[in-house]
Order: C-alpha cells, then sequence, then structure tokens
C-alpha cells in the first residue's frame, strides 16, 4: 500500500485490461492516486500498468480540441460545432454519392458496454451502414466462435476468476498471464500449471511442465493431447455420455495423433504430451485455458475447438469446481462483443440475420427490421477494403490504433490513406489519430461514467473521479451530436450513461447476454452480478450467474458438442528464404498499440523501444549480436528492432511485442492470412530472415 492512499475517492477499476483490477481512486497533495481494492480479482494488488494508470490523466500531449486537417496538410484546432458539422456533412456528402456501406466504423473493446451500444445503434441508424467491426476481432474472435459451437453461449470464463484457486491442474495454452493479468498468478499458485508456449515466458517458469511448440502448430498438439487421454483411459466416458454429443466423429481426426506423430509436427516430445495428460487427467478439479497464443492464427477458432474437445474428454466443462476458459484481453472485451459493435450482430449477444432478433432490437430502437442493414465486413476485411472501389470510403475510429495494431499495417497505412474521410475519437494523438483528417478529443476512464463486463462475465461499474478537462467531450456526446446532424432525432442517443445502460438493458432482454436485470442500483449497492441477470416479472431481483453450464449447456439439447478438427499448417511456413517462424506478443510494460502506455514514463523506461528475442546460435549465424540493431523481413516488409539474446528461445523462433509504432512496428511484418470461419489474423505466426541493419524499407 502507498502511503499516499487516497481517503476519500472512488471505487472504480483499472482502465486497462480484463482482469479489470478494483480500484480505490482520489486526489492527494501529489496529484491523482490509486491503490487496489480487495476486489476478488486482485484482492489488493495491481500491476505495474495499474499502479501507474494515474499518469494517463495528466499526459502532456492530451487531446483538448478537436483537430481539423486544413488545405496545408496540417491539423488545425477548431471548436466543437465547426468539427461536428464538417464530419456530418462530409458523412452526407459521401453517403448522398455512394450509398450509406460507404460509411464504416471501427470500434473498441476498451468502450463501456454504453460506448458500444449506442456506436452500433449509429452505425445501423444514423449512417444506415452494415460495416461496423472492432479491434475485438483480433482478440475473441476464435475462442468466440468455438465457444460458441461447443456450449451454444461464449462468456470467456464461464466461471468466477477466483473458482481456479481451488485447481489441482490448471493448462495454460498460448497464455502469458504473468506479463498480461500479474494478479491472475496469485489464483494459479495452488495448481500444477501446464503451459504450451514456443517461449520460455515468466509464467512457464512458473509451471511444473512447459510443453515448447513450434509456433502454429497447437492444432496438432491438442489433437494428440485428446489421443493420449482416450487411449490411455482418462477419458470420462459417463460424462461423454451423458453431457455431450460428437464425440466419434472428432474421436475419427484425433485417432490418427498418435503421440511420435504429434511430436514430429510440434517438437513436443511424447512424455512431456502423456505427462501433461496424466496431470489433467489426475487432478480432481482442472480447467483448460486458452489465450491468444493459441487462437491468433487461421485455424485459431479450430485450434480453440479443440482444446474444448480435450476439456470435454475430460469431463471438465458445466462441472463445478472444473472447465474451460478463454482469457479474454482487453477492458472491456466481453462487453465489447455483446452489444453490437461487431458486424454480426446485435444487442444482448443476438445475430444480425436473425429476423426475430432484428424484430425486438427495432422495437427497442422504435424502427422498423428492414431499415436495419445485414452483417457487413470483418475488421480486416473491412480495413482491406477501404477507399477501394465498392468498399467504404468514410471512417469513424473510436477506441482502437489499427495503424500499429492491425498486420500488414504498411498496406493499412496506405488503404486509410485512400479514404475521402478518417475521424478518429482519441484523448492521445495516437499513430492513427495523427493522420485523421478530423480528430475528437474524448474524455477517458476516470472522466466518465459506465460499465464495463469483465472476463468472467461480471459487471462493473467504472466511476468519475473528476470531469474532462475543458473542451473534451465523452464518447456519447460526440454519437448524439453526430446523429443529431444526420438528421436522427435526438432522443434515440442518450448521452447519460445511465440512460444509454437502461435502454442496454431493453435491447438485450430475452438475448443470449441479458442485462435486463441489472441496473446501476444494484451495482451500487456492491451486489456481484455476472450475465445473464433477466429481469424477473414478480419483481425479485435475479443473482446473476457466476457459473454457466451447471446444469446444462446453452445448446438447444443441453449438451456440449464436440468438433470435428483437424490439424493443417499455417498459411505461412519458413523456406529458403524467409528460414525463421516470427511470432509477436505483449511485455509486461505496455499495452496494445502503446498509444497510451508509451506516454506513461515508468513503464516506457521500462520497454523503451522495440526489440526481438532470438536464440543465440541464430543470432550468431546471422551476424547478430546482443543490442545490435535487427532487419526483421517478412513477405510483407520489414521491422527493425534491438536484439535482446535468450538462450531459451527456440532456434527456429524469434519473438517480437507489438506496442511500437513506426520502423519498429511489428505488424510490419504481420500475415493477414485469416481464420475462415472466426476472420481472426494470423497474428501468431509468419516467416521471416533476420540480418544486421537499421533500414526498415
Ligand atoms: N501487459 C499487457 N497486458 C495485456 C495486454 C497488453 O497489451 N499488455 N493486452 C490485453 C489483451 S487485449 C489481451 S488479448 C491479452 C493477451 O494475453 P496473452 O494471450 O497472455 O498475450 P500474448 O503475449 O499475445 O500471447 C501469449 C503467449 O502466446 C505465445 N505464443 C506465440 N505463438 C504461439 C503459438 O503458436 N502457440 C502457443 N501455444 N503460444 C504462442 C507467446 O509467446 C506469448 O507468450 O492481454 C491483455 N493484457
Ligand atoms: N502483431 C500483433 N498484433 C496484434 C496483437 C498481437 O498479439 N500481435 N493483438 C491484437 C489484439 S488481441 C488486440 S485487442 C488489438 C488491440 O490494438 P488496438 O485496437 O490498437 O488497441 P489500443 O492500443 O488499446 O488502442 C486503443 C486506442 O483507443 C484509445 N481509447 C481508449 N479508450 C477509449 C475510449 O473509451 N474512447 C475512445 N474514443 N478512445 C479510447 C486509446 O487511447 C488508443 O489510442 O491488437 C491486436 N494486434
Ligand atoms: S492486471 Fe490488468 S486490470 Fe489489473 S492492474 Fe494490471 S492492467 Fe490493470
Ligand atoms: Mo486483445
Amino acid at each position: 500500500m502507498p502511503d499516499t492512499a487516497p481517503r476519500s475517492g472512488v471505487a472504480t477499476h483499472c482502465p486497462y485490461c480484463a482482469l479489470q483490477c478494483g480500484t480505490r481512486l482520489g486526489h492527494d497533495a501529489s496529484g491523482t492516486v490509486v491503490e487496489p481494492s480487495d476486489f476478488p480479482v486482485n484482492d489488493g494488488h495491481l500491476c505495474q500498468k495499474g499502479w501507474t494508470a494515474p499518469a494517463l490523466l495528466g499526459v502532456p500531449d492530451r487531446l483538448r480540441r478537436p483537430l481539423v486537417r486544413g488545405a496545408d496538410g496540417r491539423h488545425a484546432p477548431v471548436d466543437w460545432d465547426t468539427a461536428l458539422d464538417t464530419v456530418a456533412a462530409r458523412l452526407r456528402r459521401i453517403r448522398d454519392t455512394h450509398g450509406p456501406d460507404a460509411l464504416a466504423v471501427f470500434g473498441g473493446g476498451g468502450l463501456t458496454n454504453e460506448k458500444a451500444y449506442l456506436l452500433g445503434k449509429f452505425a445501423r441508424l444514423a449512417l444506415g451502414t452494415s460495416q461496423i467491426d472492432y479491434n475485438g476481432r483480433f482478440c475473441m474472435s476464435s475462442a468466440a466462435a468455438a465457444g460458441n459451437a461447443a456450449f451454444g453461449l461464449d462468456r470467456g470464463l464461464p466461471f468466477p476468476v477466483a473458482d481456479l484457486g481451488a485447481a489441482d491442474t490448471i493448462l495454460l495454452a498460448g497464455a502469458n498471464p504473468a506479463e498480461t493479468m500479474p494478479p491472475l498468478m496469485r489464483h494459479l499458485r495452488k495448481a500444477e500449471l501446464i503451459v504450451i508456449d514456443p517461449r520460455r515466458t515468466r509464467t512457464a517458469e512458473r509451471a511444473a511442465l512447459h510443453l515448447q511448440p513450434v509456433p502454429g502448430t497447437d492444432l496438432a498438439l491438442a489433437l494428440g493431447l485428446l489421443h493420449i487421454a482416450v487411449s490411455d483411459g482418462w477419458c470420462d466416458k459417463e460424462y461423454v455420455q451423458e453431457r455431450t454429443t460428437g464425440f466419434d466423429a472428432a474421436w475419427r481426426r484425433a485417432v490418427t495423433w498418435w503421440p511420435e506423430r504429434v511430436e514430429q509436427v510440434t517438437g513436443v516430445p511424447v512424455a512431456e504430451q502423456r505427462a501433461a495428460v496424466e496431470l489433467l487427467g489426475e487432478a480432481r478439479r482442472a480447467y483448460v485455458l486458452t489465450g491468444r497464443g493459441a487462437e491468433q492464427h487461421s485455424k485459431g477458432a479450430d485450434t480453440a475447438a479443440a482444446f474444448i474437445n480435450l476439456a470435454l474428454a475430460l469431463g471438465l466443462p458445466g462441472v463445478a469446481g472444473s472447465g474451460y476458459g478463454c482469457l479474454t484481453g482487453q477492458g472491456n472485451g466481453q462487453g465489447g462483443r455483446e452489444h453490437g459493435q461487431k458486424a454480426d450482430q446485435l444487442p444482448g449477444y443476438r445475430m444480425i440475420t436473425d429476423p426475430e432478433a432484428r424484430a425486438h432490437v427495432a422495437r427497442v430502437w422504435g424502427t422498423t427490421p428492414d431499415t436495419l442493414p445485414g452483417p457487413g465486413r470483418s475488421a480486416y476485411e473491412l480495413l482491406d477494403a477501404l477507399g477501394t472501389e465498392g468498399g467504404p470510403r468514410a471512417l469513424l475510429v473510436f477506441g482502437s490504433n489499427p495503424l500499429v495494431s492491425a498486420p500488414h499495417s504498411a498496406h493499412v497505412a496506405d488503404r486509410l490513406a485512400a479514404l475521402d474521410l478518417l475521424v478518429v475519437a482519441d484523448f492521445v494523438p495516437s499513430e492513427t489519430a495523427r493522420t485523421a483528417d478530423v480528430v475528437l478529443p474524448v474524455a477517458q476512464w476516470a472522466e466518465e461514467e459506465g460499465t464495463l463486463t469483465s472476463l468472467e462475465g461480471r459487471v462493473l461499474r467504472r466511476r468519475r473521479l473528476h470531469p474532462p478537462p475543458e473542451g473534451v467531450r465523452t464518447d456519447l456526446e460526440v454519437l448524439h451530436g453526430l446523429a443529431v446532424r444526420l438528421g436522427e432525432p435526438a432522443h434515440r442517443y442518450p448521452t447519460s450513461p445511465r440512460q444509454v445502460f437502461d435502454e442496454l438493458r431493453r435491447a438485450s432482454r430475452g438475448g443470449k447476454a441479458d442485462y435486463s436485470g441489472i441496473t446501476y442500483e444494484r451495482l451500487d449497492a456492491g451486489e456481484s452480478l455476472h450475465w445473464p441477470c433477466p429481469e424477473l416479472p414478480d419483481g425479485q431481483a435475479h443473482p446473476g450467474t457466476p457459473r454457466l453450464f451447471l446444469d446444462g449447456f446453452a445448446t438447444p439439447d443441453g449438451r456440449a458438442r464436440f468438433a470435428e478438427v483437424d490439424h493443417r499448417d499455417p498459411a505461412e511456413t519458413p523456406d529458403a528464404g524467409h528460414p525463421l517462424y516470427a511470432t509477436t506478443g505483449r511485455v509486461l510494460a505496455h499495452y496494445q498499440s502503446g498509444a497510451q502506455t508509451r506516454r506513461v514514463p515508468e513503464l516506457n523506461d521500462a520497454v523503451p523501444e522495440p526489440f526481438v528475442e532470438i536464440h543465440p546460435d541464430t543470432a550468431e549465424r546471422a551476424g547478430l549480436r546482443e543490442g545490435d540493431t535487427a532487419r526483421v523481413t517478412s513477405a510483407r516488409g520489414t521491422t527493425v528492432a534491438r536484439v535482446r539474446l535468450v538462450g531459451s528461445m527456440r532456434t527456429d523462433t524469434v519473438f517480437l511485442p507489438f506496442h511500437h509504432p513506426g520502423t519498429g512496428r511489428a505488424n510490419l511484418i504481420t500475415s493477414t492470412a485469416l481464420d475462415p470461419r472466426s476472420k481472426m489474423p494470423e497474428f501468431k505466426v509468419c516467416a521471416v530472415r533476420i540480418e544486421p541493419g537499421t533500414d526498415a524499407s
């Protein structure tokens, strides 16, 4: 605890990741101060990002005035009316000439539920476009596709985080929570950890067993683990019989993945495969959890499905004290995928193609179902189509920095540059904001109210400590201002978060993610509410659903479904010109595109520049030493990074974090191959060569 602990202040949550650690935020003589609360996921702890979050509120280059790019190509400050009038007039002009689908929206999993909901409504009604998607497509979409197919419902963790504390064994496939969610590690202390990661991460160092596969081979590994589980007698036959369907078809695939074949493809020794299954099989309580390492592949949905198959064979999901889960990433990564900013969804986790869903939402919105557009392009497909024949000509970005975080970022830069109009709402001049025609300065976490839904499906209140700086508006006010200028009735776009939430409750009523029984009053009274939480007709309060599936899965027959999946290679494998695998991911000090954390001095000092982790032997062959600058080149381009020699790396693999801009962007090299089911890009594997040099071109 700091000795500057705030005596007054507000109970709220960290601005960053999906763990949504509880904090108290206040003012003292030194400025804004934060301390962890005893919220169950973090129980008095925060990571370095959480502790330094107050610095975000005072970053020197905070956006305070709307900016419009003039004829001279420079941003000039303007008043709000001028900015919003300009945007609305240009949107109208583009729509009149090219039709409503020439207008597009790109949202974010960091937006509150209220913002995500209003953004989806704004796109469909005020713009009339089908072209809306969000950065969660790059994050949660593979696990979501697999979870929906297997369980009939996608809630990252269908159980509270704290349940993990009683587990005997936990398998982490492609997750590094010691850096990406440090306080989560406290819940993993009792369990024997099995970590699947091509790198020996801080999480892997704490594991009982570390399986270190070739990047992009998790699907083969998961099939192999299922093979061993069944052939060595660890399969829970009674559970499979009573609670699942589809085992035979799944097994027909797994049966050919005998351990020696799996070793050949993945590099994971047979003995380690067996040891992993034994640790899981012998446990009384066990969990299988996936992270982006397993999911961000052109076969990410099938890979997540293969880990679900393993969990089902062991009889884990829907049983108290055990289960399968996906570690959702962004602050509102869960709620952000439920309320309509995804191309194929309407609020309440409804499908936009479902006539009943359309009728319900149209009623709440005061319109007719035929006015609602159909599904649009997925995130990368949307970015790829910008400024092309038949593609969108205007883009509004709320809560993402795709110039740094989207795959093949040089191409994304070209597409953004081809637009007639790029508008970015942000509180800092992110790399994407710097290229925009209009920049709208908005409020941030501690300056506004709202709700977020954490990785355990718990709906949380974000509370305001102080008002935003003068000249800054909230995202809800921006959407309102634009909507009325586009001819929408003002009442359709409330600016009060509570009012928006009340409408969201009605829109979600009866949907899979039913929030209708959740109110600000209940949350403010301290109730812990996990969705679904329907409003009950008799006026009684529904207690929420911390644990899903205990009485059956959300499928029509109540049974979980095994998936018939098989292994395939990544879209790109090494060849003579590009002999190494490159994979990408995160470090503790930075968050995502780094737009926020690169502005916090303590965090930026910890990792001030891009780097590439490489095995000493591989580096030597390439003529590289510790601290050298290296060019890392794929078929799409070159990125420049500082060499870090890491003896535990695989000799065939290099690793780059994606938090830095400019010539050090990891996404200059990443692949645009998409998963056919989820449309997730293959961020986690491409083929590269590495050589000395400082030139990125
Ligand atoms: N510090 C920090 N924390 C964060 C974030 C952040 O940017 N910084 N972002 C938040 C968000 S949005 C997300 S989505 C989560 C992500 O959280 P994680 O999923 O834990 O993060 P990553 O580092 O992307 O990927 C995890 C691991 O996958 C490994 N990996 C790479 N390729 C493969 C592969 O082919 N197979 C397997 N099995 N593993 C592979 C990487 O080596 C890496 O250690 O973190 C959240 N928390
Ligand atoms: N190579 C590689 N690339 C990746 C990944 C990877 O593992 N490897 N991971 C992918 C994943 S999982 C994710 S989630 C994405 C994330 O990547 P991005 O979508 O770029 O996420 P952020 O960097 O968090 O960008 C959020 C931006 O919105 C602003 N912002 C934050 N809150 C708000 C708000 O409430 N309103 C508005 N208007 N703006 C706000 C922030 O200041 C910041 O500029 O990156 C993906 N890209
Ligand atoms: S783990 Fe996530 S929510 Fe918790 S303090 Fe760190 S960044 Fe914030
Ligand atoms: Mo993410």
